[in-house]
């Protein structure tokens, strides 16, 4: 038997709850409600488009008609023998069924998990059976790669282990005769007043939990993150008012969709809280996507750094009057270098909003107001007023006003533990409830926070956040690897690359080829492959003995400096 959710979910104290309904930030209402009242608003207007879909012309859906296949996939999951509280692994396509799927779920308090199209074997059977899921929904294939038969592997695996029934949604022209037909359970009902009423009578509570999010993670495998309706839908909605949005927002999708940012900061569940309508793209690739902005006179949009140096690029070249329409470009998932940041309202013509945000819940956003000196140069402020963050030293003490400290967070959207990891929650919270970031910050005098670095082992690659202790057990596994060290080293595109140290054992060599080959046979999703690779007789220690990676990040970004040693 699976355990139910709720017994291993961290909840707020009872008190700060209150506080959270008093304030009005928690709405006591599950998401799916929410959404279902929007789209009764604003039945007939456009809510979403996959331009990409079969059908020539593309998908296109208003309120009303996305509402009801949503509630009619909540009713066919259900008719499945999936229960309120079980969990299906979602690993979809940024295409009309992510969105279709994920308020189905919403509806009938099932909860998704959302893997990374990049996931591979690794990663998504850790998160199966971590989160006990019950189905996996992937796409036939994408880019050249085989999603449906790896889900067949991966319940081979799980009914071995448990004998559990477990289903293969797969969206696509290519379903086998095992899988379930993901199109099929999202298609328009036949009777949307049953099916309605059917999930009304049924609704989760607004405290259960909605969705798992991935963390980025600086531990061995990813951590799931277990998100209420109450709280993710006060960080949409809130998160939809500071970027001004409303239902002549049309928001395009072009980041994964089921990474926090682009789902719900203020990303498709904001959009289609406040009536307006998403526009889903494969990727954020800019002849593409500007193309689809003139098209789809698209106002907002969501980008990592590394994504809006290409967009800038590709602006410089062919003239940016494609876009318009844009009014709000977001950028956040890792540092914007503020030379970048200075050349987007120039270059591409749109307000640009920086957004300093993680899965874990605090959102920091710049202000559409904020004077350009603030937008430039740092990463905002907190979303909400009861955002409480603190900047300590390693004796978790406050810093003086203005120096650089390490973040800790509390507040109504920030929950208190990651779910099933009360060891680790030991370590990532304080004893008082507050979320170590890991990232280092200063405050400038109005408020605003400037990420100046980190103090957690985790390498950002463009965005993709990758666990240094993940990638090191990995490569433990190739026979000659003696002792290993991941590193970030310096990248003027992505801003950082995963390099390894390694000391190899007596009488024996490895190369990165061999290494990256061993990491693929895992299955291991390929953003986190190592790039380079430094052998070493040791590895720098500490003080008190641990891996110097300081001095390891210090040591390749001189050698890519100087062009030392390939
Ligand atoms: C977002 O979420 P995650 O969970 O993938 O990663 C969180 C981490 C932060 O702790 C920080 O280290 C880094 O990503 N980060 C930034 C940043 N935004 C995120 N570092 C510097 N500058 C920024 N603007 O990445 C995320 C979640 C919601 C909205 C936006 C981003």
């Amino acid at each position: 038997m699976p355990s139910l959710i709720n017994e291993h979910i961290v909840p707020w104290p009872r008190a700060e709850a209150e506080r959270f309904v008093a304030a009005g930030y928690w709405a006591g209402e599950p998401l799916g409600h929410l959404l279902r009242a929007a789209a009764d608003r604003f039945a007939a207007a456009p809510a979403l488009v996959d331009v990409t879909a079969r059908d020539g012309a593309g998908l296109r859906l208003t309120h009303a008609e996305l509402v009801e296949r949503a509630d009619a996939a909540a009713v066919r999951l259900l008719d499945l023998g999936i229960a309120p509280g079980d969990r299906i692994v979602v690993q979809l396509g940024n295409g009309w069924e992510f969105v279709v799927l994920t308020l189905a779920c919403l509806r009938a308090g099932v909860v998704p998990v959302m893997a990374m199209p990049a996931h591979r074997r690794s990663e998504l059977s850790h998160l199966a059976t971590h989160s006990e899921a019950v189905a996996i929904a992937v796409a036939d294939r994408m880019r050249d790669f085989d999603h449906q038969a790896l889900a067949h592997e991966l319940a081979a695996e799980v009914r071995a282990v448990t004998g559990a029934d477990w289903h293969v949604l797969v969206a696509g022209d290519d379903v086998g005769p095992d899988s379930v037909d993901l199109r099929a359970l999202c298609a328009a009902s036949t009777d949307p007043a049953a099916d309605r009423a059917r999930l009304d009578a049924n609704a989760p509570s607004s405290r259960d939990v909605a969705v798992f999010l991935l963390s980025g993670g600086t531990t061995g495998l990813p951590k799931l993150i277990a998100r209420t309706h109450d709280d993710y839908a006060y960080n949409a909605r809130a998160s939809a008012e500071i970027a001004a949005m409303g239902p002549d927002t049309v928001y395009l999708v072009s980041l994964p969709a089921g990474h926090n940012f682009p789902l719900a900061c203020p990303g498709i569940l904001g959009t289609l809280l406040v009536g307006g309508s998403v526009v889903m793209l494969p990727s954020p690739e800019p002849s593409r996507a500007f193309a689809t902005i003139a098209a789809e006179a698209v106002t907002h949009t969501a980008l990592v750094p590394a994504v809006a140096g290409r967009w800038l690029e590709h602006a410089t070249a062919h003239g940016a009057a494609e876009l318009a329409s844009l009014r709000v470009l977001q950028v956040g998932g890792a540092r914007l270098a503020d030379e970048l940041a200075r050349q987007v309202k120039p270059t591409l013509g749109t307000a640009l909003q920086q957004v300093f945000g993680m899965a874990e819940g605090l959102l920091n956003f710049t202000r559409l107001d904020d004077p350009d000196d603030v937008v430039c140069t740092t990463q905002g402020r907190p979303l909400c007023p009861d955002d409480e963050v603190r900047l300590v030293d390693e004796s978790d003490r406050d810093v003086p006003e203005g120096e650089p400290g390490s973040l800790l967070t509390r507040g109504p959207y920030t929950p208190r533990g990651y779910y099933r990891a009360a060891e680790h929650n030991a370590r990532a919270f304080t004893a008082d409830g507050w979320y170590r970031s890991g990232d280092i910050c200063r405050r400038t005098p109005e408020g605003n926070l400037i990420v100046e670095g980190r103090d957690k082992d985790m390498i950002n690659r463009g965005g993709e956040k990758i666990s240094a202790e993940e990638v090191e057990n990995l490569v433990y596994r190739v026979p000659a690897v003696g002792q290993v060290a991941a590193v970030a080293m310096p990248d003027a595109v992505l801003g950082e690359r995963v390099c390894l140290y390694v000391v190899p054992r007596p009488g024996t060599t490895v190369t990165l080829a061999e290494i990256r080959e061993t990491l693929e046979g895992i299955g291991v999703a390929r953003f986190k492959l190592p790039e380079r690779l430094v052998i070493v007789d040791e590895l720098v220690s500490t003080k008190v003995g641990k891996i110097d990676k300081k001095a390891l990040r210090a040591d390749i970004a001189k050698r890519l400096a100087t062009g030392a040693g390939a």
